[in-house]
């Protein structure tokens, strides 16, 4: 007998990935742990006997030759399944997308790999017979399964994949209007409390460059779906990062989530004992190992010393910088930017800088004559500006929010380089130097007449 089962609290993508095996694998049942999402509770308690699930009380253990395990690489995750671990000729399949932690499961055949939700790595697997006969029902349950674990497409952790399996989900009949209703539960008073409770206690610090909300609350009991309220309290605060720490007595839950890929939640929670993915994750801590509020210090200095993949602005900005003194002739400006290829330049007067030149401003130049006026007639005198720590998404915001395409980087007084919107483009986008320069030339400075 072949079971395909996947972990506890399930969520949809693994109850997605659960019936996708069934298919995948004809002739193998699934299996759904006791606890479920209240979410996917909600769904099963009006959808189960379309599919062909059973509990882990309902399996005969000892027909079992064939495991699949979806979601998870984890034995402790899975539900009633320890007495098949180790047991000999036992085949297992392996398909999941948590690849920052290595867990104590492992596969026969495996389809582990960064991609959004297991679920759309069944999807680009799944042979074409079987993708035929999809229902419009499964295909409903297989996009919730993806747009939850995506953040309907959006999480850093979403692949091209991950849209193709939308793509297919949708024209498989998925409807999205059982979807929404799925993916949006309302929320309960357990969940609102604890939701106000949050937001009076978060306290918002930043942290090479981005923004990170903590709080740390006690509870009496356990709110479903905390996780949700921690990720609605992270917009709410506008903070690129969040972690919760809720204290019920003899442990401690932390729960974190990401927009920013410099912030790898399940990296940190995963030096804590927890796990998940870059973007969202948790972790369960003794109290009488470590008390709550040492683990908001433990966050907050693996946070500090994560430096190694915190890139700053300083490695985009263009350097050194050319500049120009305030005499400058207008015309010297347009030469000097032709020649350099560049579409901004600081004005100095020694060293410290009073003004800025760009492209668009010599297009004031109208009169001949106003060819030889100073270049401090032209240039801007309100200068915004950034530090070289800043993170290349707070340039973009500045950029973007004030509608400027060259910012100078200071420290102390000093012009350490400039900053385009070119050099940002450049650095989102992985884009080539050699493109860059053609970008530089398709906006090269029209020549003089
Ligand atoms: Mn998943």
């Amino acid at each position: 007998m072949h079971i395909v089962t996947t972990h506890k609290n399930t969520d949809f993508d693994a109850l997605a990935s659960v019936i996708a095996g069934t298919l995948f694998y004809p002739g193998a049942v699934g299996v759904i742990p006791s606890s479920v999402n209240r979410n996917v509770d909600q769904f099963l308690s009006t959808h189960k006997s379309a599919f062909n699930l059973i509990g882990p009380e309902d399996v005969d253990f000892e027909a079992i030759n064939r495991l699949t395990v979806v979601d998870t690489n984890h034995w402790y995750r899975l539900d009633r399944m320890e007495k098949l671990r180790g047991r000999d000729g036992l085949h297992i399949d392996l398909w999941d997308h948590h690849m920052t932690t290595r867990g104590d499961i492992s596969g026969d055949l495996e389809y582990r790999e960064q991609i959004g939700a297991t679920i759309s790595l069944f999807m680009r697997e799944m042979p074409q017979e079987h993708l035929r006969n999809l229902s419009p029902l499964e295909s409903t349950v297989f996009l919730i399964g993806l747009y939850e674990d995506t953040g309907h497409l959006t999480f850093p952790t979403t692949t091209p994949d991950d849209a193709r399996a939308a793509a297919l989900l949708l024209e498989h009949g998925a409807d999205l209007n059982v979807a929404r209703f799925f993916l949006n539960p309302p929320y309960e008073k357990g969940q609102k409390d604890a939701f106000f409770k949050m937001m009076q206690a978060t306290r918002r610090i930043t942290i090479h460059g981005h923004s990170v909300g903590f709080h740390r609350i006690s509870m009496r009991s356990k709110v479903p779906e905390l996780a949700e309220v921690v990720s609605l309290c992270r917009q709410v605060m506008g903070v690129e990062a969040i972690f919760g720490i809720y204290d019920l007595g003899n442990y401690h839950t932390i729960i974190g989530r990401s927009t920013v890929e410099a912030i790898d939640i399940g990296k940190i929670l995963g030096e804590l004992g927890g796990g998940g993915h870059p973007g969202a994750g948790s972790a369960s801590v003794k109290n009488e190992s470590t008390t709550p509020k040492e683990s908001e210090k433990n966050i907050e200095s693996l946070l500090l010393h994560n430096t190694a993949s915190q890139i700053t602005i300083a490695s985009i900005m263009s350097s050194p910088v050319i500049s120009v003194p305030p005499d400058t002739t207008m015309e010297k400006v347009k030469r000097i930017m032709d020649k350099q290829g560049v579409r901004g330049l600081p004005v100095m007067e020694g060293k410290r800088i009073c003004g800025i030149i760009v492209l668009s401003d010599l297009k004031r130049v109208k009169k001949t004559k106003q060819w030889q006026a100073p270049v401090k007639a032209f240039m801007t005198r309100d200068i915004t500006t950034t530090t070289p720590d800043a993170s290349p998404m707070q340039v973009a915001r500045i950029i973007i929010d004030r509608e400027i395409g060259y910012l100078p980087v200071i420290e102390k007084g000093e012009v350490l380089g400039i900053v385009s919107r070119t050099d940002l483009l450049g650095w989102f986008y992985h884009m080539q130097p050699e493109s860059l320069a053609t970008e530089l030339k398709k906006n090269a400075v029209p020549s003089l007449t």
